[in-house]
């Protein structure tokens, strides 16, 4: 029993220290078809990425590509989702 709570606490502090942290960008192209979007960003804690840049990322819905356009400001949640860096929330500011 002391065993697999001490499993269980293991396991949450790993999901606490990979857990998306929000980020602040400015859309720079969306590619609905490929369900893909660019993004210039400033730093992604979670995934390491400390100077700003412009990256392509996947979109974990689709439908979130809808709902921002070129040239919007946005914050924004990214993680590693099967090995490709994807966007799990998108929100215009
Ligand atoms: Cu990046």
């Amino acid at each position: 029993m002391k065993r697999t709570f001490a499993i269980f606490g293991a396991l949450a502090a790993a999901l606490a220290a990979t857990a998306a942290s929000a980020a602040d960008g400015a859309v720079k192209k969306v590619d609905e078809g490929a369900g893909k979007i660019t993004l210039e960003h400033g730093p992604i804690k979670n995934l390491g990425m400390d100077e700003p840049m412009s990256m392509v990322f996947k979109a974990a819905d689709p439908a979130m590509l809808k709902t921002v356009k070129p040239g919007d400001k946005v914050t924004f949640e990214a993680e590693r989702v099967n090995g490709q860096i994807t966007v799990t929330k998108i929100k215009k500011k």
